[in-house]
């Protein structure tokens, strides 16, 4: 019994389409996802491996299965048919990538504006920002002097929250230095607490340096003069590395430390125990002079 092409064609496909569903949820290509925002960036990634998959699958079969099925048999010398082209096939594969590509950019568009990365205020709002970020350290702050600029993601004055915890981040040759408004606490690791919004203040005291987490899926240049922000939820307890992401000199390599997203009491009591250390090592630096 011979089973009708069409058939078989429908039955391929529909093999096709399960394989490229599960694979788009299965690939394990991406780290742990630690934040809301991860979440939705893998959401468009897992949509474009769904395709990329289907993609993949449909033309390399197709090649192959056309490897077997039109190779030149033993004694065949004759010339191929001359084909001269196929004007609704033509139509048909220019057609369906424009579609795909379309519903990409609009998806990736709305991501990206869903994280802020669209909101104009971000980058030229610069009259409050100089305002803002003049407790940044002495250092910074004569870097920074009347031409600071915020950008980057998640900066939208709407995504912020009231209660957002400000940190502000310095990156230089070749350590992080995380300084907490609020507090004063100042410190070469990154500690949050879950589940609460955080809005890092993002420079750079030297080189072009890059503040990357990538299981936050958030990176962000930090730039000598410029002020950059990130803001995003952690809604993952764990310890995450933080990787300098822009080749900035000769142990860029080194530069990292760890963001440590803890509960709400693991947080306090971390804070509570760095105020105490650095105010009792300012109380010896005050004794001794
Ligand atoms: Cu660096």
């Amino acid at each position: 019994m011979k089973i009708p092409s069409n058939i078989l064609t429908l039955i391929a496909g529909i093999a096709l389409t399960m394989i490229c569903l599960w694979y788009g949820q299965n690939h394990g290509l991406m780290p742990i996802a630690a934040s809301a925002e991860a979440r939705t960036v893998d959401e468009i990634f897992n949509f474009m491996m769904t395709i990329a998959t289907g993609l993949f699958l449909l033309i390399e079969g197709v090649l192959i299965i056309s490897i077997f099925k039109f190779r030149r048999r033993k004694g065949d010398l004759t010339d191929g048919p001359s084909i001269e082209g196929n004007i609704p096939l033509e139509i048909v594969w220019t057609a369906i990538p424009a579609v795909i590509v379309f519903i990409l950019a609009i998806y990736s568009f709305e991501v990206y504006n869903k994280m802020g990365g669209l909101d104009p205020m971000a980058s030229h709002d610069m009259g409050t920002q100089i305002a803002h970020h003049h407790h940044n350290d002495n250092l910074v702050a004569l870097d920074l002097e009347g031409q600071e600029v915020a950008l980057g993601l998640g900066a939208s004055p709407g995504n912020k929250d009231e209660e957002s915890l400000v940190v502000d981040v310095n990156g230089l040759q070749y350590a992080w230095l995380f300084t907490y408004p609020d507090t004063g606490v100042v410190s070469g690791e990154l500690h949050v607490p879950v589940n609460r919004q955080v809005t890092l203040n993002i420079s750079a005291a030297d080189v072009i340096h890059a503040f990357w987490v990538p299981q936050l899926r958030l990176k962000q240049d930090a730039v000598p003069g410029r002020e950059a922000q990130l803001t995003f939820v952690p809604d993952r307890v764990g310890e995450y590395p933080i990787i300098c992401a822009e080749l900035c000199g000769a142990y860029h390599g080194a530069m990292k430390t760890t963001l440590f997203v803890e509960t709400e009491a693991e947080y306090n009591q971390w804070v509570q125990d760095n105020t105490f250390a650095q105010e009792s090592f300012l109380d010896e630096a005050v004794a001794r002079q």
